[in-house]
């Protein structure tokens, strides 16, 4: 789906499989470390310098968004977002909020074309998928009116189902 100069595509995949996308997007914890889910397949993927990157940046709080090299991955940058943990960070509708509008304000400022979000804070952190994705889609949304150097935007949803709720509701879009 187009939206301006904006490229928005959802795809189910691993975020750590985007051999033609600039920087992914992980949903880190605030030390910046391994952990599960997007956050351990990253650094297993990425390799152990990242850690060694990511210690000087750490802690981040709910909202921000750090960038670092790829290491071993395909991509020219990872940036770390710290996601609101459902019931905790609250009002979590705003960190998250921040989560990609942050995320997509560092892209911007490093020139970055291409970037891929998974479905921050709905894994670990609890935060329910439906809502977590009407958020998504509006920040993503929103940015679309100022975006400059990102033209494309993806989408990465681990499960069949997480997917097909995301093409649903790009779909609805226009
Ligand atoms: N690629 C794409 N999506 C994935 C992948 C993957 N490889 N693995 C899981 N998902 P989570 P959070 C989906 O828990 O809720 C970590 O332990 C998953 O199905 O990774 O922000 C960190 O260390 C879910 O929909 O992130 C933090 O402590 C979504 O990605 C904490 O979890 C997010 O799940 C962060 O929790």
């Amino acid at each position: 789906m187009k939206f301006g100069n904006v490229k928005i595509e959802a795809i189910q995949g691993d975020i750590t499989n985007q051999n033609d996308i600039t920087a992914i997007v992980n949903a880190a914890n605030a030390q910046l470390q391994m952990g599960g889910g997007v956050a351990g397949a990253i650094h297993t993927a990425a390799g152990k310098e990242l850690a060694e990157e990511t210690k000087f940046l750490a802690p981040i709080n709910p909202g921000q968004a750090v960038i670092t090299g790829a290491y071993k991955l395909p991509n020219k940058y990872i940036i770390h977002t710290l996601g609101p943990v459902y019931g905790f960070n609250q009002p979590e509708e705003t960190f998250l909020r921040k989560c990609y509008k942050n995320s997509l304000a560092l892209a911007e400022e490093n020139n970055i074309d291409s970037i891929a979000f998974p479905a921050i804070s709905t894994g670990a952190f609890g935060y329910p998928f439906e809502q977590a994705t009407e958020i998504a889609f509006s920040s993503v949304l929103d940015f679309t009116n100022e975006a400059k150097s990102v033209k494309l935007i993806r989408f990465v949803l681990f499960s069949e189902k997480d997917f097909q709720y995301y093409q649903k509701k790009l779909n609805s879009i226009k």
